[in-house]
């Protein structure tokens, strides 16, 4: 089989790319590791920048965000007693969407089927050849055969524990790395969310989140220890706890119900570089993870499709390689913007094993000129709603 792009991972990253390579009549293959049902059964990101939204109109896949989407103007931060907005909006002149990764993937994938464009799920053993040459090439086995997919280009989109980066030899990659030593516990459930906007929570019991996916399905976070297991935390205890670390007048507000869902999300920053070995070009979370507190995850993966996107329409359409010669380095520009503010507001609303009181002064001294300061604000903003392409 031949192709003009191989893209492994059927993610948002890979089926984004797909379509929107679609729509400028680009041929490419997506090729997935797990099922369609697997990939939906996922519940990870709900806050996208604008940025992500254009790019899915783009796409032609933006109807149903646009028409059951929810536009946050702001969000709300807690530490101790105290409470304060963040009016994206007044500071910005932009808000951010709240729409699930999983209705917004369940999207591309009925936009993907619609095409009749091939999507190959449940792919073993995928592996790159050639990557530094002019004719790569993908193997896999699927169906109990193996098969070969030549292509102009492999897009890598397969996540953090794909193939795609350990491609790309040792001697060429360099990784940069940090762990944090706490996790998330989420819980999804079909209850109103307590707040009409996000709640970022510091609170002396460690960091909670208040966030939704809709007027009737909530998400909820709290830190809590990378040894707990999610089935040991039953949800009376979840509810229990969390309410404990959000502010007051909202824990008695909080209507809890059954968990449909319940997991635990180990904290990481990490981006590898670069993103381009010849032919080969990664993407999304098979190069980079953020800590999920700034909402940079998935919106990431967004801008690496919009320059990925657009370095290869100007390469078949126009045989100019300067899109695609500068993707690496246009990527990680944004990419290391969006590390350095998931870190400083990670390190801003948790607790940490080791912070002394001084650095628990410094934390409230750094929420309270938040509070106060509408330049710190405004630097705030800009970065939550996405910083430009
Ligand atoms: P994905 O979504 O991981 O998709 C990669 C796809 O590639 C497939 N795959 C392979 N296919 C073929 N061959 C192989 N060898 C393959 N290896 C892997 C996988 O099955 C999968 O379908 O990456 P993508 O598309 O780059 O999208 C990135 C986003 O999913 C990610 O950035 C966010 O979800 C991160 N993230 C969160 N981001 C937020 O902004 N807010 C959140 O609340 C949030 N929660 C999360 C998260 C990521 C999590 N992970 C990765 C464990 C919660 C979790 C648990
Ligand atoms: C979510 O709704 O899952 C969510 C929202 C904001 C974050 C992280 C996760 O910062």
């Amino acid at each position: 089989m031949r192709t003009q792009v191989a893209i492994i991972g059927a993610g948002p990253s890979g089926l984004l790319l797909a379509q929107l390579l679609h729509r400028k009549g680009i041929d490419a293959v997506v090729l997935e590791r797990k099922t369609r049902d697997y990939v939906l059964g996922r519940i990870r990101a709900g806050v996208l920048e604008v940025g992500f939204v254009e790019l899915m109109r783009e796409a032609g896949v933006a109807d149903r965000m646009e028409r059951e989407c929810l536009i946050h103007d702001g969000t709300r931060i807690s530490y101790g007693d105290e409470q304060f907005g963040i009016d994206f909006k007044d500071l910005t002149g932009k808000p951010v969407v709240v729409y699930g990764q999983t209705e917004l993937t369940r999207d591309l994938f009925d936009a993907r089927e619609a095409t009749g464009a091939p999507i190959i799920y449940n792919v073993e053993g995928v592996e790159i050849h050639g990557a530094d040459s002019d004719a790569p090439y993908v193997t896999y086995r699927a169906d109990g055969a193996d098969h070969r997919l030549e292509c102009d280009y492999v897009a890598g989109c397969d996540g953090f524990h794909g193939v795609s980066r350990q491609t790309i030899p040792a001697s060429v990659r360099r990784d940069y790395e940090k762990v944090y030593p706490f996790g998330w516990l989420g819980v999804l459930s079909d209850t109103p969310p307590v707040s009409d906007e996000l709640i970022y929570c510091n609170s002396e019991r460690g960091f909670a989140l208040c966030s939704m996916r809709s007027e009737t399905r909530s998400r909820y976070y709290i830190q809590c220890s990378l040894s707990d297991d999610p089935n040991s935390w039953s949800d009376a205890a979840f509810w229990d706890e969390l309410k404990r670390r959000i502010p007051g007048e909202a824990a008695d507000r909080l209507v809890t119900g059954a968990s449909i869902e319940k997991s635990i999300a180990p904290l990481r920053s990490f981006v590898s570089e670069p993103m381009r070995w010849g032919r080969l070009f990664l993407c999304g979370d098979a190069a980079h993870i953020v800590p999920p507190t700034g909402a940079k995850g998935l919106n990431t993966a967004a801008s690496d499709i919009h320059y990925l996107y657009h370095g290869l329409v100007q390469m078949f359409e126009d045989r100019d390689s300067e899109g695609i010669d500068h993707y690496s380095e246009r990527a990680l520009a944004r990419i290391w913007k969006a590390e350095r503010f998931s870190w400083w507001m990670t390190t801003l609303l948790h607790r940490f094993p080791e912070q002394s009181d001084f650095d628990l002064k410094m934390q409230r001294a750094e929420l309270e000129f938040l509070r106060e300061n509408r330049a710190a604000q405004m630097v705030m903003a800009q970065n939550y709603v996405g910083l430009p392409y």
